[in-house]
């Protein structure tokens, strides 16, 4: 009797998962891989039900034989527990990023005779109402609030991308690629007050309302599922914070980060260039105490940033805030530099490890960037965010294609830049 593989990570069973175990079944003994919650987590997709109840949904199918919990990706572990004689999964790995997990598996099969079978994937209207449902319920404020949390406990790093309209959102969601043997992709999205004020061609002063910020926020959640970071400046009049924090929670944002400046806030890679005013402990303390009490959801991080190394008050500052703000309640510490040397961002992370192993720190190294996401996990960084980097990039091209068109009077010189008009057109799914 052959053994025969198939891994599932869907939570609602359509008639094409059923057509695989059926023609699975015809080739032999038919075992179910159930990915693992961490698995789905690390590849963003976010389970709604748990391992446990996959688990049971799969032994409960017709002709499955078994369940196993596959924790890899990449099916390493499982291939080698059970050796099956054939792995059968949907055709549409043939294509995508899920190519790189097929030719994957085959060299895994092929060291032993194994072999790999496609079956016709299944696209019907039905098993696009699953597909689409199971996408958008993870849109859901209950489900994409808590996906940072989860995210955190599984992940070595956060890797988080800054976004400020729909259609950056969307390059957030979407990029995805293969690199040395691995798939990659953003795990979640920094709504930067820079940014997004730059987007409206206004200054990064607190100027760009809530309500505008919040508008920002809703044109990504209605196009997006990952988790979003929110940048709340200074958090503004204690008496407001905690109507932003409902607000937050409300729209299904994870976390918001905010620093301890006052007065009118300037960008903090001005450093002392511009007159800014730190809040002092106790105020900031309080600030956040009264964000923490106004929350209603478990979900919810209020994270406290660190102004000291920008405002060159020195290490035990930074140090003693961090404390400070961890005891008034923050669930996380961002900890920021403008220095292009990363030394005193890492001599905080290793101090601040050596008293709490646990709160989750942000970096956010727009000038130290030199440094790797492999080296902030060495000294104990949760969370790294890619700040600016899609707003940098897209000012100067869109200025040279402004500057070109307008010194040759056409359009023809500037094309070969550009995204060809049928995939303009077409880049957006319709419902
Ligand atoms: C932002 O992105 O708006 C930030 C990070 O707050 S920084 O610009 O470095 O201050
Ligand atoms: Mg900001």
């Amino acid at each position: 009797m052959k053994t025969v593989y198939t891994c599932f990570c869907t939570e609602i069973i359509h008639e094409g998962h059923l057509n695989i175990i059926h023609e699975a079944h015809r080739l032999g003994k038919v075992v179910v891989g159930a990915l693992s919650d961490k698995a789905l987590i690390r590849y963003n997709k976010i389970p709604t039900i748990s391992q446990a109840e996959r688990v049971k949904l799969y032994r409960g199918l017709p002709d499955v034989e078994e369940v196993v919990i596959q924790e890899d990706m990449l099916y390493d572990d499982v291939i080698a527990l059970i050796h099956p004689d054939y792995v059968v999964h949907g055709d549409n790995w043939k294509d995508g990023p899920k190519a790189k997990i097929r030719s994957h598996v085959e060299v895994l099969l092929n060291a032993y005779g194994g072999q790999i079978i496609d079956i016709p994937y299944t696209y019907n209207e039905n098993v696009k109402k699953v597909d689409r449902q199971l996408r958008e319920k993870l849109a859901m404020p209950e489900y994409r609030r808590k996906a940072l949390r989860q995210l955190i406990s599984v992940t070595p790093i956060v890797k988080t991308m800054e976004a400020h309209s729909g259609l950056t959102g969307l390059i957030v969601e979407k990029t995805v690629i293969e690199h040395e043997g691995r798939l990659d992709q953003f795990d979640a999205m920094w709504i930067s007050s820079l940014c997004d004020s730059t987007e409206k061609g206004k200054p990064d002063i607190e100027l760009v309302d809530m309500t505008s910020r919040f508008r920002t926020i809703e044109d990504i959640t209605e196009v997006t599922t990952k988790p979003i970071i929110f940048d709340g400046d200074t958090g503004g009049l204690t008496e407001h914070f905690v109507y932003t924090v409902r607000s937050l929670e409300r729209l299904g944002v994870s976390a918001v980060i905010i620093e301890d400046k006052k007065g009118l806030k300037k960008n903090s890679l001005f450093g002392t260039e511009v007159v800014q005013t730190q809040a002092s402990i106790e105020e900031f303390s309080e600030k956040i105490a009264a964000g923490k009490r106004a929350q209603l959801t478990d979900d919810f991080m209020i994270i406290a940033r660190i102004e000291s190394l920008i405002l060159e008050k020195g290490m035990d500052d930074a140090l003693e805030r961090a404390r400070a703000f961890v005891r008034a309640g923050a669930d996380g510490i961002m900890i920021h530099s403008r220095k292009k040397d990363p030394a005193e961002i890492l001599e905080f992370c290793d101090k601040f490890r050596l008293e709490d192993r646990n709160t989750p720190i942000v970096v956010v190294p727009s000038s130290f960037n030199i440094i790797t996401e492999a080296e902030l996990v060495q000294h104990g960084v949760n969370i790294v965010i890619y700040a600016n980097q899609l707003t940098r990039s897209a000012f100067p091209a869109m200025q040279k294609t402004a500057e070109d068109i307008l010194k040759y009077h056409r359009a023809k010189e500037v094309d070969d830049r550009l995204l060809p008009i049928k995939e303009i057109i077409t880049l957006i799914d319709e419902l």
